[in-house]
């Protein structure tokens, strides 16, 4: 087994509880902006985050929601001629207002993550990102949350269209794993969903969990670790699947569970 060079982090829901707080929230705005009486339900957003991407999620709600709700099948407003364009234009206001959004603060990360990045960092190791998310939506959240330099911790931060199949697909770890030069036994990712999960674990890594209220639910048998949260050594995390002995989450047991 190789040693462990890199961790690989999500972003949504794994960093931050950003799904409800910030995309939600941004995605109303944007369809209010734009003059559509959509307003999606935290319940209706769980059943929509099956599709990962914001644009694809907007196609998804057009194809497989609207008329259910609505009893009418979607036309689009008047001045508008191509579908396409609809969603892109709507996906660009939802991206203004997330990031407005978390340059007021609104999602704080969770327990453990500045605790494990600082340790990461002391120790030499390299850290990625790899996420479904638009990238000006992970600096925002990184630079309003640690400070603008954070960005730089970051060897890759591999985001949004970079890759043309967003998570399930592998493909956005892969390209992280490309760009810094490593094989996937010598990285370990952290994941919410389990769509990450089918991400990561196809892209060959081997994966932590940390659940949150829309996740806790989903199948993550291919993780190596499930937990509540990362932890703080005041604010023990709870270990929901895997062997790990400790109360919070640390470079160590990173090196543990990747050596196991
Ligand atoms: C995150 C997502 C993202 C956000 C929206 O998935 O699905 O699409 O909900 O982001 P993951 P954009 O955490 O698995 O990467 O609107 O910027 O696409
Ligand atoms: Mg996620």
């Amino acid at each position: 087994m190789s040693q462990l060079e890199a961790l690989i982090f999500d972003v949504d829901g794994t960093l931050a509880d950003t799904e409800r707080d910030g995309h939600l929230v941004a995605f109303n705005m944007a369809f209010k902006e734009a003059g559509l009486d959509w307003d999606w339900s935290v319940e209706l957003y769980g059943q929509l985050l099956a599709v990962t991407g914001g644009k694809e999620r907007i196609r998804y709600y057009i194809r497989d929601f609207y008329n259910q709700e609505r009893g009418e099948n979607f036309s689009m407003p008047l001045e508008v001629t191509n579908v396409d364009e609809f969603i892109v234009a709507l996906h660009a206001a939802k991206t203004r207002f997330y990031t407005q959004l978390m340059a007021d603060g609104a999602v704080p990360l969770r327990p453990g993550v500045v605790r494990l990045f600082q340790e990461v960092r002391q120790a030499g190791l390299r850290m990625a990102i790899a996420t479904t998310t638009t990238a000006e939506n992970v600096t925002a959240l990184l630079t309003h949350t640690l400070g603008a330099d954070s960005v730089d911790w970051f060897e890759v931060i591999a985001a949004g269209d970079i890759v043309p199949a967003k998570k399930p697909a592998p493909d956005i770890y892969t390209y992280a794993m490309e760009k810094m030069n490593l094989s996937a036994d010598q990285c370990l990712a952290f994941e919410d969903s389990h769509n990450g999960l089918l991400s990561s674990y196809s892209a060959g890594l081997k994966t932590v969990i940390t659940v949150n209220d829309y996740t806790h639910d989903h199948d993550f048998t291919n993780a190596v670790l499930v937990v509540s949260d990362l932890g703080e050594p005041d604010q023990a995390m709870t270990v929901l699947a895997g062997d790990c002995d400790e109360t919070y989450f640390s470079l160590a047991t990173a090196r543990h569970l990747h050596q196991a």
